[in-house]
């Protein structure tokens, strides 16, 4: 292929998968590959430069800054690193590295794969938070992290007046299996690796949701700092630790080359046993007079470098293609592999995707496949062995009908998907009920997924309805059942009739109706039969419902089947009412943000108050903020709010209006 064409079909590659990546926290690409794209990338580009893109994604480093979250610059940018693939570079590294100084020495630290955040304080009081994001601009996280356990609020003495140190913020890998498999069971979409689940979850506007996902930080940089300033970087580390950080809980000083070569491999093989997901091991000059001496090129500093370790292959059997099919209907290819040991772990089962997938890299029942394991995504199939394929071999095809219930399946439009639309498809309906009664839709106690699977199999209930009508004599007399666990149902689920309507309306499983949504629209229509009969444009009146979702919210209350299990549910005297938590209307049409720590409400208690007055909060200061209800230690929202000229109240003031 000519070298242009290449170039554009790398720079929309790389497009893709970056969108992919930063936007949408669902790589679909490990994130070697992707690193290995762009590498071609500037390797051509310095090949040719006369083909180079003005808006080639070479030129950026890093993530896109999100809307929602304020803008930070950063006083002191967070750099990027330079990579390394082989050892080769790393000795090219040192070559550079010895040209100024023959004596130095590194010190060798984990990679961890997360996302870079830097954080500040004052006389010792964490004040902000922002990430990364391109370097030089990043979002503040400031709330999200305060909810991260490792982050000291304040430090130990001595601290100097001004700080600001740089981390990593990860998610170990068990809270991201106990994460991923809540998301499974409530029917939600999966993280594919720890790290976007720690991108995801820091990305919250809601910080209670962060502070849910376990998050931890490693910090391994000081910034800025008007105090002490270390001489080395292991210096600087057991400073931090000093101070109240988590520091990286490997890293060693080398001062050879092959030393350095060593560890790297060492730390390698330890990749499997340790509790959090690496990418790599950084190589770094320790004196800091030497690093400052090295300086910069104009991409990244020139007296570190990142390792980045390839991701693990093999080779097996891929000796069948199993369809799963999910709550919303969609058809999942999964590779049935013959087992093998891969990046700590047995591999029986890999990922294909979806259709696109398979017919770009032709893959087929009966052929030999590279089965790789990033450590940072889910086994997927990644190439066909075409020199091991059996002469008799078919390409494969989608089933054209649902595996499970047999009716024709459909092709969504605008992805690569096939969707199986029967409502009473058994294999949506097991999901369904899951959904239905789970913590947040009906929340029926002792009815999780065990019991839903063993009702459907023994043929106690067919549909969500029926729970209401369950026979509880049987129950009682099943296997592990017993009288007392039956009486405890029995109660949660008559409990659970007199759920508020956005309860329910969450629980029925419309597409795209999460339980935001579901609350504003019990909110507007007040009764589900009201909802029911809504027209589009009364549903896009709703300022968070699009119009995507109003046509989800269409289909489903046209479909007779769905209108038959609300018929059953009415029957079954569920409550199809909204009763507001709104005392009155006072705040209506305003918004609040929160800043800083108030004297005797905590942040929930004071956004409680405002919303069951009829006001709004929102994590942002901007010209649309009506009050900014300042506490002690408040930082830049209170700067923001007085430069904009917003209105800053105390918690006294907050009070008088609220009549509390
Ligand atoms: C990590 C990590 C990231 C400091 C200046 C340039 C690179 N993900 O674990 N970054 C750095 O160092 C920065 N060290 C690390 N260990």
């Amino acid at each position: 292929m000519d070298a242009k064409k290449r170039m554009d079909e790398l720079v929309s590659l790389i497009n893709y998968h970056a969108k992919k990546y930063y936007t949408d926290d669902a790589p679909e690409i490990s994130d070697y590959d992707y690193d290995m794209l762009n590498r071609e990338l500037v390797e051509l580009e310095e090949k040719y430069p006369e083909f180079k893109s003005p808006q080639s994604p070479s030129l950026r480093v890093g993530g896109a800054v999100l809307k929602g979250f304020e803008e930070v610059r950063h006083e002191v940018p967070l750099d990027s690193m330079q990579d390394a693939f082989s050892f080769d570079e790393i000795g090219d590294f040192d070559r550079r590295v010895r040209q100024a100084f023959p004596e130095t020495e590194y010190v060798v630290e984990l990679k961890i794969d997360g996302l870079s955040v830097a954080l500040e304080y004052i006389d010792g009081k964490f004040v902000r938070g922002a990430t990364r994001g391109d370097g030089t601009v990043g979002e503040d996280v400031t709330e999200n992290l305060k909810t991260v356990k490792a982050i000291p609020l304040t430090l130990f003495e001595p601290y100097p007046h001004r700080l600001i140190v740089r981390g990593e913020v990860y998610m170990p890998r068990s809270s991201f299996d106990a994460l991923n498999k809540e998301r499974e069971a409530n029917g939600e979409n999966l993280f594919a690796n720890p790290r976007n689940a720690a991108a995801g979850s820091l990305r919250q506007l809601d910080s209670r949701i962060t502070a849910k996902r376990n998050l931890e930080i490693f910090v391994f940089n000081l910034q800025l700092s008007d105090g002490l300033i270390p001489q080395t970087h292991t210096e600087t580390l057991d400073y931090l630790k000093k101070l109240g950080f988590c520091t990286s809980p490997y890293y060693n000083k080398y001062s050879s080359v092959d030393d350095v070569v060593s560890e790297i491999t060492r730390l390698g093989e330890k990749r499997n046993d340790l509790p959090f997901d690496i990418d790599g091991a950084v190589v770094k000059v320790n004196s800091l007079t030497q690093r400052k001496a090295l300086g910069s090129t104009v991409k990244f500093p020139r007296w570190q470098i990142a390792f980045k370790y390839p991701p693990e292959k093999k080779e097996t059997l891929l000796e069948d293609i199993q369809i799963n099919v999910g709550r919303t209907g969609v058809l999942t290819p999964l590779a049935v592999l013959k087992p093998v040991a891969l990046a700590g772990s047995v591999v029986a089962r890999a990922t294909l995707h979806n259709r696109d997938y398979i017919a770009e890299k032709d893959i087929r029942i009966g052929d030999t496949v590279i089965v790789q394991k990033a450590g940072d995504i889910i086994p997927a199939v990644a190439e066909v062995v075409f020199s091991k394929r059996p002469e008799n071999s078919v390409p494969f095809s989608m089933p054209k009908v649902c595996p499970v219930c047999g009716q024709e399946v459909v092709a969504d439009a605008d992805s690569p998907f096939v969707r199986c639309i029967n409502v009473e498809c058994p294999a949506q309906l097991v999901r369904n009920i899951i959904h239905f009664v789970s913590k947040d839709a009906m929340d029926i106690e002792g009815c999780g997924e065990q019991q839903v699977e063993r009702f459907i199999s023994e043929g106690l209930i067919s549909s969500a309805a029926d729970l209401y009508k369950l026979d509880f004599e049987r129950i009682k007399n099943m296997d592990r059942f017993g009288e007392k666990s039956a009486e405890n149902l029995k109660n949660a689920i008559e409990k659970s009739k007199t759920n508020n309507l956005d309860r329910l309306v969450f629980a029925l499983g419309i597409r795209e109706v999460g339980s935001k949504a579901a609350k504003l629209l019990s909110e507007r229509f007040k009764s589900l039969d009201a909802l029911i009969s809504a027209d589009e444009q009364q549903l896009i009146s709703i300022d968070e419902i699009g119009t995507v979702t109003a046509q989800y919210i269409l289909d489903y209350f046209r479909n007779p089947k769905n209108l038959d299990l609300i018929e059953e549910l009415r029957a079954s005297g569920l409550n199809f009412t909204y009763t507001s938590d709104r005392v009155s209307d006072i705040f209506s049409g305003m918004t609040f943000v929160l800043t800083g720590t108030l004297p005797t409400y905590t942040r929930d208690e004071a956004s409680a108050i405002i919303e069951s007055l009829g006001g709004k909060t929102s994590s942002s200061v901007s010209k649309k903020t009506t009050y900014v209800l300042a506490g002690e230690d408040a930082g830049s929202k209170l700067t923001k709010a007085q430069n904009l000229g917003v209105t800053i109240i105390d918690e006294a003031e907050f009070r008088r209006m609220s009549g509390n």
